[in-house]
């Protein structure tokens, strides 16, 4: 956990989220300003700040993110869907702890802005 990361709250339960998912290495929550009717983001509980940081060592984590991910689209019944990870903020990302944006129910163009 790290003191001052927005989504190490949320998953301490100092800020309020909508809950989509949880177990004991993942937690996954509705965006506050979904950009698609299906808008998840999945956390690992471990605090990595951005997807370049991580190692070997996290390998299992990022790839059950992805697992995550799946179970999470599914929960919404969606067979199609986009899985997003950002990393810096060249690249859009706002908050620094890693997370996987769920995108669905919607045609989503391709390429991104
Ligand atoms: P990114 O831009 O890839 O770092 O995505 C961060 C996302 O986090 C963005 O889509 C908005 C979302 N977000 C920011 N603050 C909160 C919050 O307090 N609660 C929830 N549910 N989502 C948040």
């Amino acid at each position: 956990m790290a003191e001052d990361c927005l989504f190490c709250k949320i998953l301490k339960g100092e800020i309020p989220s909508t809950e989509v998912y949880s177990d004991e290495n993942y937690y996954a929550f509705r965006d506050i300003n979904p950009g698609a009717p299906t808008h998840v983001l999945v956390i690992p509980r471990r605090h990595i700040a951005r997807v370049s940081d991580a190692s070997g060592g996290d390998a299992e984590v990022l790839g059950g993110l992805m697992l995550v991910g799946n179970a999470v689209a599914k929960l919404d019944g969606l067979t199609d869907y986009r899985l997003v990870v950002n990393c810096g903020p060249q690249a859009g990302q706002s908050v620094f702890h890693v997370h996987l944006h769920v995108l669905g129910g919607r045609d989503l163009a391709w390429p991104p802005g």
